[in-house]
């Protein structure tokens, strides 16, 4: 098949010219496809969709709104613009110049990273893939929709640096990122959480806030790497993102306020009985808040890792925002770390501040991640309330690094084993649980209308009416 290229790939790496490039993608855009049509969003090929689109990387060009059919979107590749004498920020050859090209002796570790960072992008289409079944609204069928499309292009991101700078096992590794998915018993996604599945739109919200932010800090630490072409590629990645995360914060902002309503109507907050009206508690909101965070706290690898140590001092992958440190070299430094006891205590220890860079990103993750639920507790608040939502410790229910499988309390007190299942219903969705907030799962689908238990957003997209029809039905 014959691509006219730029029109039907909108790119800034100078694809129409680049013969080899355009071979490697012409074998991979029609398995790509094939892989949207069976696992992205199921249904809904047909219907027109209100979608930004990424056709430059300017102002104008980054975000261009129109109404398309998903199959025909136009996945694109774009690096943010260079930086002019760009030198390396951290690591061993702090100051030298960027590499152009992966240099040879650390080409498995930038592989290792760009594939596992391209696992995520798809692996996400496939955990939503029947979500538009049981939308709340036409306005958040777009928002799934328009996540969806721009986790694909990340993916293409992905794929464009395995083609262009890896040769052959570059171009297998694009053909396993179509062959691996999410929740597969045999060929399942390399990470913990993008094998968990997401079968409600709390979940999703959840997913977009929790999840999508480490995306956030792990694009920004690879934004950081030598590697020009992968910090460009990141750095532009990096401005999508933000609109994921908006879709969790304000999604879970509305579900709260939905809830109020219903508590104020009916002067109470017993759970039961915000449910018999079709709301959704907050300690079920909270319980749902536990089990992404700590899910996606086990995206930052170990506390303690050789790799995370190697690819700083190789300057592969840096820290997030590595500019507001002070030490870019960090060889005598250490980092001090909550580590389990034999006898169920929680000691000190101190590690290599190299080797404990997956924490320091981690640190920036859970800063971040208690913006949005100051946010959420001051509008509880302000309605009277006096619940609080609270992000649980970073020792709780993990499954990575120095806790793994270390029962604590959302704490982070280590307790039985006992103790923690007998209170685990307590802490973290349970069936009936997730059975109760499935219930709710009803689509909804008359412009401007929004399902009982969440409240409509405060304005639409691109300063459109909440009430426009986003997505065409029929
Ligand atoms: N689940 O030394 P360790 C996103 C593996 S999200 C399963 O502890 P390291 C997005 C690890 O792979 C961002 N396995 O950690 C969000 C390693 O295995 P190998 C995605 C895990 O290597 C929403 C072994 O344990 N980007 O963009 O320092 C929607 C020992 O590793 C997990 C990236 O992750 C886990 N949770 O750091 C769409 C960036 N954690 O290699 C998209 C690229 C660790 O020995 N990846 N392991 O077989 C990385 O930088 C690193 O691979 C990690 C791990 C931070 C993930």
């Amino acid at each position: 098949m014959s691509i006219n290229y730029d029109e039907k790939i909108p790119n800034n790496v100078n694809l129409a010219t680049d013969r080899t490039l355009q071979r490697a993608l012409e074998h991979w855009q029609p398995k790509f496809l094939e892989w949207w049509g069976g696992l992205g969003p199921h249904d809904f090929a047909a219907n027109d969709v209100y979608l930004r689109t990424a056709v430059g990387v300017d102002a104008q060009g980054w975000a261009s709104y129109g109404t398309v059919k998903m199959p025909d979107y136009r996945w694109g590749i774009f690096l943010a613009d260079a930086i002019p004498d760009r030198t390396i920020g951290f690591g061993d050859a702090y100051g030298q110049p960027v590499w152009q090209q992966v240099p040879g002796e650390f080409r498995a570790q930038f592989r290792r990273l760009i594939v596992t960072q391209g696992d995520t992008e798809p692996a996400s289409v496939e955990q939503q893939h029947l979500l538009g079944h049981t939308c709340p609204s036409l306005y958040d069928l777009r928002n799934l929709f328009q996540v969806n499309v721009e986790e694909g292009r990340h993916l293409w991101a992905m794929v464009y640096l395995l083609h262009a700078y890896f040769g052959r096992d570059g171009r297998e590794e694009a053909e396993e990122l179509l062959a691996r998915h999410s929740g597969d018993a045999d060929k399942p996604r390399i990470l913990g959480t993008f094998n968990e599945p997401i079968s409600d739109w709390l979940s999703f919200f959840m997913f977009t806030y929790f999840t999508d932010r480490d995306g956030k800090f792990q694009l920004k630490s690879l934004a950081e790497s030598s590697f020009d072409p992968l910090a460009r590629t990141c750095r532009f990645m990096l401005t999508e993102e933000a609109h994921h995360m908006f879709v969790g914060e304000t999604g879970i902002g509305r579900v709260i306020r939905r809830t109020l309503e219903v508590m104020k109507e009916l002067g109470t907050d017993d759970p039961e009985t915000i449910r018999r009206q079709g709301a959704i508690d907050l300690p079920t909101l909270q319980r749902y808040l536990n089990y992404w965070f700590t899910s996606s706290l086990d995206l930052f690898g170990s506390e303690v890792s050789s790799n995370a140590a190697t690819t700083f001092a190789n300057g592969i992958k840096g820290r997030p925002d590595e500019s507001q440190f002070q030490d870019h070299i960090c060889l005598d430094a250490t980092y001090e770390l909550d580590v389990p006891r034999a006898d169920g205590g929680i000691a000190k220890e101190s590690a290599p501040l190299r080797n404990a860079m997956n924490e320091v990103a981690r640190d920036a993750y859970v800063k971040d991640c208690e913006i949005g639920v100051k946010r959420w507790n001051m509008a509880i608040k302000r309605a009277g309330q006096t619940f609080e939502l609270k992000l649980p410790s970073r020792r709780f229910r993990r499954a990575i690094g120095a806790w793994a499988g270390v029962p604590t309390d959302p704490t982070g007190l280590p307790i039985t084993r006992e103790a923690f299942d007998r209170q685990a219903p307590n802490w973290i969705p349970s069936e009936s649980d997730r059975a109760f907030v499935r219930s709710l799962m009803i689509q909804v689908t008359d412009p401007g209308k929004m399902a009982g238990w969440i409240a409509p957003p405060d304005r639409g997209i691109n300063n459109l009416p909440v009430e426009y029809e986003y997505v065409r039905l029929n």
